[in-house]
């Protein structure tokens, strides 16, 4: 329904008929309104930039002086009035709608979707790093991490890397800017796990048997390679460790993890173990007849191992008189490719889901 400007020549008359027209209909009005979107547009015809009410204040300008402030008192009177009772409706309507809600049919939030969500599972990467964490965990091996920005002193340095050493070369390293706060740092992404072997025989006491699994970086891209890649790392000291104990858990680890199989060692070099070995297993493409993955050998490498060498003993405070130790490496991509017979390293980072859906 639409308020009725009035043209009557007393402008005082004027006014109050239209304040008594507003008056005795918004109440209806808005009772009328069962949403909130309605109230709204009910409200604005009376208070909107055109509505009835503004207009009556616009007309205020033409009363005689004396009139106004009484005018001005019975428009203010009556604008009150329609906000109270537009926000009592505006109450009532939305506890209307609440208590609709609440009375509805009741919604049970617990019943499964009718739809099935497909259910997501671990990355073969994450699927071998647990298997490996359970088979050293069943031969006595505590779990450690450590953090992957490190100090070149524990990464390198006390390992028995020294500056300029070739071994480094290996290791391409991605150095990373000092913190403003220790300027002269030498800050790197570590380029593999064996910072936490440092970093647990610097702050514990043998006996010690810890096993590590983690991303690792190094500036490096090919079809076995990529920048970051995981590695595990393991050792265990104690007073009579000897290669027996090496070759022992080594042996289990890979009969645990792949089947059994037969295990070979040679002869290798890293700067931080003495005398160091390389770690073959019976090819899992071939079972040892040879193949194209083992290069027709029957072999493939799997772990970098060897006996701890002394002076890394002496760098993390542990008597190397007293105490022998064994520690060994990989990249875990490896087992991974052998175990779940994957052709290309970088398949694994590509996030494909046609590719990670197979396992
Ligand atoms: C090491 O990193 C030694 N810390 C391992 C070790 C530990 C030896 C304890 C003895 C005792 P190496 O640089 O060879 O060794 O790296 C070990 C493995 O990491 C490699 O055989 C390879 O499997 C993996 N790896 C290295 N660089 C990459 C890369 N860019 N992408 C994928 N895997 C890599």
């Amino acid at each position: 329904m639409r308020y009725v400007r009035r043209a009557m020549s007393d402008p005082t008359s004027t006014l109050d008929a239209s304040l008594a027209e507003i008056d005795a209909r918004f109440a209806a009005e808005f009772a009328a309104c069962s949403d909130e979107q309605a109230l709204r547009a009910a409200h604005a015809k009376i208070l909107g930039r055109s509505g009835a009410l503004t207009a009556a204040l616009k007309e205020m300008g033409k009363l005689p002086a004396d009139a106004r402030k009484a005018a001005g008192q019975r428009v203010n009177a009556l604008k009150q009035k329609v906000e109270a009772a537009f926000e009592e409706r505006l109450q009532a309507i939305a506890r209307a709608a609440r208590d609709a809600e609440l009375n509805a049919t009741p919604f049970d939030l617990t019943l499964p979707g009718r739809v099935p969500a497909p259910r997501g599972h671990l990355h073969p990467i994450s699927l071998v790093r647990e298997d490996i964490f359970e088979v050293f965990k069943g031969l006595g091996f505590a779990v450690a991490h450590g953090p992957q920005v490190e100090l070149e002193d524990y990464n390198f340095t006390k390992l028995g890397f020294p500056p300029d050493h070739p071994a480094m070369d290996m290791h391409d390293t991605f150095w990373v800017s000092p913190p403003p706060q220790a300027p002269d740092a030498r800050v790197l992404l570590r380029t593999h796990t064996s910072n936490v072997q440092v970093r647990e025989m610097l702050t514990n006491k043998p006996p010690l048997a810890v096993v590590s699994v983690g991303p690792c970086y190094r500036c490096d891209e090919d079809m076995t390679h990529t920048p970051m890649f995981h590695q595990m790392e393991g050792f265990m000291v104690d007073e009579h460790v000897s290669m027996a104990h090496l070759k022992g858990v080594l042996t289990a680890f890979v009969e645990r993890l792949f089947g059994k199989r037969q295990v070979r060692f040679r002869p290798s070099y890293f700067p931080f173990v003495e005398p160091g070995v390389e770690v073959d297993m019976g090819c899992t493409f071939c079972d040892g007849a040879g193949c194209r993955v083992c290069k027709g050998t029957g072999f493939v490498e799997i772990l970098g191992a060897g006996m701890i060498h002394p002076v890394v003993f002496e760098h993390c405070g542990i008597d190397p008189e007293r105490y022998t130790g064994f520690a060994f490496g990989t990249g875990i991509e490896r087992p991974a490719m052998l175990k779940y017979g994957i052709p290309d390293l970088r398949l694994m980072f590509e996030n494909d889901v046609r590719f990670l859906a197979q396992f």
